[in-house]
């Protein structure tokens, strides 16, 4: 299961899976006396502190998903009047925001992550608009007892929160889970978890201290989602998602000796660029990303420059890594990589002429002729380098970097070792030490 990678479950599970673990050890076993104001004051504190965060890094999604959640106790609380969710215009609120509470969060998906167009904010106040009307409308005293969603679509199984809401909400929450694994993104997992929250507080009756408390939970996961997006942009790398230049700055200041540095850059990318457009460039330094993030030997792929990328191995010296440096220089050379976009290959075919003139790029991109679709094939090179003892980090990253320089300049897709270590023992036909 390639997708289900480390990285697809961090962004799933952290930090909201476990937020919600929490919350449910809280709140289900009351193991903490939890006060009704206290829990008052920790739903308030969170819808303000998550508004405001949302409106201060324009994150429309979490600000309106914020405001449905809002909404949505505070109609249950409204409506049920003190009476409770058992029957009249509390039971009806009560169905109702089942319903319309996971298809707001689905809804709110499609929205841009940050926009700042009042098109946007016009169809989601007419969006709560209607609902609002809705909700209003049907709940009226004179309304069927217990509410208009008490049907079973499976007789063994009965919850609180009505069946077919139910179902909505499994299939929300499926529907942000694929958009996670597809996307990673911090803001689908706080609303994944916020509206896992939501339910858990219909469930336990919309309002009242637990329903609020989970409510409060909810809104909670989305405030953090923010502040995990943060760290991401700063941290992670948008277009390949591997650890971000930033993030190798720190991950410097933190290196003991031993370890070993591999820098790592891709042939005649430019060419790449120049022949199929600047898109397949990026789908191809995505491609060989995601086959650098997962070299083995401890080692950690940073994207340090443009097509330029650096590894970490930590306590290794260069005689232990060669070999996995060796299989991922080989495992990308036999990838070959199927351009998706039929732009590119329109692209290709204007430039066809304008490659044939340029006879010294010819054969160094390997295009292989497929039916179907434009497949290309890249090749990177390697310096390493390993700690020493006079020397600091910014100078052996300059080894590799030599090291590096003569790979290109003795042909490319190879690895060479700095001219300061010893010789590896075992060495490989194109890991070349000089
Ligand atoms: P060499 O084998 O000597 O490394 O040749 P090269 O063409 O790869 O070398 P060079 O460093 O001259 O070219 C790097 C190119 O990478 C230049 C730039 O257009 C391209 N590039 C840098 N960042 C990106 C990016 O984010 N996306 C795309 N598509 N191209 C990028
Ligand atoms: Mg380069
Ligand atoms: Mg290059």
């Amino acid at each position: 299961m390639e997708f289900l990678n480390e990285r697809v479950l961090k962004s799933i599970f952290l930090p909201g899976g476990v937020m919600l673990l929490v919350a449910v050890l809280v709140l289900g076993t009351h193991l903490i006396p939890l006060p009704e104001n206290g829990v008052t004051f920790f739903y308030y504190a969170v819808i303000i502190a998550g508004g405001l965060l949302a409106w201060r890094f324009h994150s429309t999604r979490v600000l309106f998903s914020v405001v449905v959640l809002l909404l949505a106790h505070h109609a249950i609380e409204f409506l049920a009047n003190g009476k409770g969710i058992a029957s009249g215009p509390g039971r009806i609120a009560f169905e109702s925001v089942a319903l319309l509470l996971p298809l707001n969060f689905i809804f709110l998906t499609f929205l841009p992550e940050r926009s700042s167009e009042g098109r946007v904010l016009f169809w989601f106040l007419l969006l709560v608009f209607f609902e609002s009307v809705f909700v209003a409308a049907t709940a009226r005293p004179d309304q069927p007892v217990p509410g208009f969603l008490h049907f079973l679509l499976l007789r063994t199984y009965h919850t609180r929160v009505p069946q077919p809401a139910v179902f909505v909400f499994i299939a929300a929450i499926i529907f942000l889970l694929v958009r996670l694994v597809q996307f990673h993104k911090a803001i689908d997992s706080g609303m994944l978890w916020s509206l896992a929250a939501a339910w858990l507080g219909l469930q336990a009756g919309g309002v009242g201290k637990i329903g609020t408390a989970y409510f409060g939970a909810a809104a909670f996961m989305l405030a953090s989602s923010i502040i995990e997006n943060s760290y991401s942009l700063a941290y992670q790398d948008e277009l390949t998602g591997l650890h971000s230049r930033r993030k190798f700055n720190d991950a410097l200041l933190r290196l003991k000796a031993p370890y070993t540095v591999a820098v790592v850059d891709i042939d005649h990318f430019k060419s790449v660029n120049d022949t199929y457009g600047h898109d397949t460039g990026d789908q191809v330094l995505r491609l060989v990303a995601s086959r650098l993030g997962r070299v083995g030997g401890g080692g950690e792929a940073f994207r340090v420059g443009g097509e330029e990328f650096t590894i970490l191995f930590p306590n290794k010296y260069a005689r232990d890594v060669t070999d996995y440096l060796e299989l991922l220089r080989i495992n990308i050379e036999n990838s070959s990589f199927r351009v998706r976009s039929g732009e590119e290959r329109r692209k290709a075919a204007r430039d066809k002429e304008r490659r044939a003139a340029k006879a010294n790029v010819k054969g160094r991109v390997r295009s292989l002729p497929t039916p179907a679709a434009l497949m290309l094939s890249v090749t990177v090179s390697m310096g390493i380098a390993e700690s020493q003892p006079r020397l600091d980090i910014e100078e052996v990253i300059q080894h590799a970097d030599k090291a590096l320089y003569r790979a290109k300049h003795s042909g490319r897709n190879r690895i060479e070792i700095s001219t300061l270590e010893r010789k590896p023992a075992g060495r490989k036909k194109k890991v070349v030490s000089t």
